[in-house]
């Protein structure tokens, strides 16, 4: 007989950047994942996209859900039926929100890889009455998002295409880290537009730039002031946009004036001399962008960090221009998940409820409510949930609430395409967290230490099994076309289907009308007179052309309808309305270590992927980088095993001495675990050598106005050691 095989195009969900590929299946299996056809797309793509077919059709993915039927932990299980778990869940479920009120139930998601949600959890919460959603993009572009907004009332993207300068805050996309982003400055480079790279290390962006300033971790916001310094004294600022669109420039020049080149200098670890000459190649170019980076979101002058590369692109006239960065709004043609997510519908005092509301507000729905005005006059709706970040409880006080009880107690857990265990800081407090709940319900493909903890496991499915179309959370206004190649497996279900069951079963049937994911996607498409069967059969991909200067119809979506230079919504939270430089707990005689956290590994997503063989191959050990005279010092020589201590945590790993490091740094991986040591009981080596176990969660590594914590440049000090004792039992296969 003939096998039967299908060609469709998938949106890559195995990182966030979204690659459009080609999926291929034979009789019912995936087979091979390719480059896309067209030519515009055929270099978007990496060997974690091609490894997709190991990903999906793996041995080890979970296929049915598991109930758990030993200790919380002890990896013990008993398959149950989809629907027999999702009545329990409800039932369980209805009784914590009975006990403790819905804000006792916590969900962390990522929605990267789960693509599919369509808001639906959000939509659920709001009508439960639930605020505490949190997400890794608290520590991402989430973040990033919901700072941009208080500056100018968007989250904007980069004009790669006709770009002459792009600034690299730490950002290294590579070959197989982002790579369209890597393909889109490569392109702009072969065009003759500079880079200019801010990294400790000589990345490998670092490698090919105009100009690479070797600043200290963790001093990104005092180099930014530094270079306003320079473009404010040297008027090489937009004088008409800064008269005409910026409210607050006079107070910013006297913020400025208060970092003096020699003051940057000391903090930065930088010379005067390249700190101006980058200021002026960047104000200089006619269009120039500052890529959105995550080295900026996880810090402890995180929320200054943000607003100073927002004031930098508003002052030198950058913003929604030709080759600078543009603010691209709401795609009319698409229902958004703002929107579907009925924020509206959760009352005054239960928002008031989401933690971090008091303390740490400027991503939660404090902040959201007080741009609600400004967004729906600009944007033609209130809420504008950007990369899923802008309507966020804070995780810290998320995990000390499930963990300890306060301010109350948290104590259910829905976790989605999450490894929450070890996706913030403060594992140790993670765990206490996890440990504490009535119920866990993990959504996964594979087990995770997460999932381990759980009482139910429900498998998902993945991007070769669901239809979607994909407009970037808000953030971009492209529809990209995603389409099933495969059925998934019998008991996995999409997200959407979870939180539509999961609602029906609570009495919300009237919310979740749509049946199936096709009929959202025909919903969502319905201002545009299509149908999601009409979208597919006539595009891959629909990119509406940008649209300039729009500001100048509706003013920005701030209270000022200005640019905040001086931010109206900081003063009125009790901020500092100006950026400002604050220094994090530095390196000391017993921590004599600037340690910082990433430089993403090419064959891992995240804390993704460690099982998958094909990938794990490429990089088989956690590696901590050090300079070869710091490794001289410590009489330490490559491929030793150490253990890396802060004040919080201890982890081990193996030393890869490099002379691209900065001297007196370290650098630690997010998010190693070891799946092959499952049956271990150590919930698969996740304690062994995670970077959120010595990343803190105190107070004073936190940035205040969004509670984020600092991940660059913490104090460590390591010590040499042996392998870790997990990873050489008998039983554990490579
Ligand atoms: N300590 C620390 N924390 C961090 C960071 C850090 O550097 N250090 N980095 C931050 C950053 S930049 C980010 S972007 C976030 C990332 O946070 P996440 O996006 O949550 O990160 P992942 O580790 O990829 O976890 C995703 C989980 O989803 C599962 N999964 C993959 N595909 C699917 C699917 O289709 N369906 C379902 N149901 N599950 C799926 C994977 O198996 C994996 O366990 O983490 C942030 N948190
Ligand atoms: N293969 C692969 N690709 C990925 C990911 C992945 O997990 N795997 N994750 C994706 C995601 S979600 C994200 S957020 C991005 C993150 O990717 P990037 O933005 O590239 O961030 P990192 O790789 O963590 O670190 C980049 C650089 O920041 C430098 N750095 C460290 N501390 C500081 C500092 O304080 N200031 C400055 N200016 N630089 C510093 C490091 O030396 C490093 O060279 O990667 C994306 N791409
Ligand atoms: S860069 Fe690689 S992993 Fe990320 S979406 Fe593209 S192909 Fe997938
Ligand atoms: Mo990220």
């Amino acid at each position: 007989m003939a096998s039967k095989s299908q060609t469709k195009y998938s949106v890559c969900t195995i990182c966030d950047i979204g690659c459009q590929l080609r999926s291929e299946a034979e009789d019912g299996r995936v087979s091979r994942v390719i480059a896309h056809d067209s030519p515009m797309l055929a270099k978007n793509i990496c060997y974690k996209g091609t490894a997709a077919p190991h990903i999906h059709n793996h041995a080890d993915r979970l296929r049915v859900p598991l109930k758990r039927v030993g200790e919380r932990g002890a990896d013990q299980w008993q398959e149950i039926s989809y629907e027999q778990a999702m009545d329990e869940i409800a039932e369980r479920l209805q009784g914590i929100i009975a006990r403790y009120g819905a804000e006792g139930l916590a969900v962390s998601t990522s929605g990267w890889n789960t693509q599919t949600t369509h808001s639906m959890d959000r939509r659920f919460m709001n009508l439960i009455g639930a605020p505490n959603w949190i997400s890794g993009v608290a520590l991402c572009a989430g973040n990033t998002a919901a700072v941009n907004r208080l500056t100018y009332g968007w989250f904007p993207q980069p004009d790669f295409g006709n770009t002459q300068c792009i600034v690299l805050f730490g950002h290294n996309p590579r070959k197989h880290s982002w790579t369209p982003i890597y393909n889109a400055i490569r392109s702009a480079k072969a065009r003759g537009a500079k880079v200019i790279v801010l990294d400790p290390r000589v990345s490998d962006q670092a490698e090919g730039a105009d100009l690479h300033l070797r600043l200290r971790a963790g001093t990104d916001a005092a180099m930014c002031l530094g270079w306003l310094k320079v473009i404010i004294d040297e008027e090489l600022y937009d004088q008409n946009f800064v008269a005409q669109w910026c409210a607050g420039f006079a107070e910013l020049r006297a913020r400025v004036d208060e970092y003096p080149l020699e003051r940057v200098e000391a903090i930065t670890g930088v010379d005067r001399e390249s700190i101006a000459a980058a200021a002026r190649m960047y104000a200089r170019a006619d269009g120039a962008v500052i890529p959105w980076t995550p080295i900026t979101d996880q810090q402890i002058s995180s929320t200054s960090a943000i607003r100073l590369h927002s004031i930098l692109r508003a002052i030198t006239g950058n913003l929604d221009v030709v080759g600078g960065e543009t603010l691209g709004g709401f795609n009319p043609a698409y229902i958004p998940e703002s929107e579907l997510a009925l924020h509206e519908r959760l009352s005054d005092e239960q928002k008031a409820k989401q933690l971090g509301f008091a303390d740490h507000p400027v991503f939660t729905y404090r902040t959201a409510e007080m741009l609600k005005e400004a967004t729906n006059k600009v944007w033609g709706f209130p809420y504008a949930d950007l990369v899923m970040g802008c309507h966020m409880a804070n995780p810290t006080n998320v995990f000390r609430a499930m963990a300890k009880g306060d301010p109350y107690p948290i104590k259910a857990l829905i976790t989605l395409g999450n490894n929450t265990l070890l996706s913030y800081a403060n594992q140790h407090q993670i765990l206490q967290a996890l440990m504490n709940q009535e119920l866990i319900v993990a959504h996964e493909i594979f087990m995770t230490p997460t999932a381990m903890l759980a009482d139910y496991i429900l498998p998902g499915d993945v991007f070769t099994e669901r239809n979607h179309v994909a407009d970037g959370w808000s953030w971009g206004s492209r529809l990209t076309l995603s389409q099933k190649v495969v059925e998934p497996p019998e008991q996995a279900s999409s997200t959407f289907q979870f939180w539509t069951d999961l609602g029906r079963r609570m009495g919300l049937a009237e919310y979740f009308p749509w049946d199936t994911i096709e009929d959202m996607l025909d919903y969502r498409l319905s201002r545009s007179g299509r149908t999601f069967a009409e979208f597919e059969a006539a595009t891959f991909m629909e990119m509406p052309a940008p649209k300039f200067r729009k500001y100048r119809k509706h003013g920005f979506a701030t209270p000022s309808g200005k640019v905040e230079l001086y931010s109206s919504v900081l003063e009125d939270l009790g901020f500092d309305p100006l950026p400002y430089y604050r220094e994090g707990p530095t390196p000391n005689e017993d921590y004599p270590y600037a340690v910082f956290t990433g430089v993403r590994e090419d064959p891992f997503f995240q804390t993704g992927q460690r099982n998958i063989e094909v990938l794990r191959a490429r990089c088989p050990t956690p590696q901590l980088y050090l300079h070869p005279t710091d490794a001289e010092r410590e009489q330490i020589e490559n491929g030793d095993w150490v253990r890396l201590e802060s004040a919080t945590g201890t982890v081990t790993a193996q030393i890869s001495i490099q002379q691209s490091m900065k001297e007196g740094h370290i650098r630690v991986p997010h998010g190693w675990w070891y799946p092959e040591t499952r049956g271990q009981e150590n919930l698969a080596g996740a304690f062994v050598s995670s970077d959120a176990v010595l990343c803190s969660d105190d107070d004073e590594f936190l940035d205040y106005e969004q509670g984020v914590p600092h991940f660059k440049g913490f104090p460590g000090r390591i010590i040499k050691t042996v392998a870790p004792a997990a990873l050489l039992a008998d039983d554990v296969e490579r």
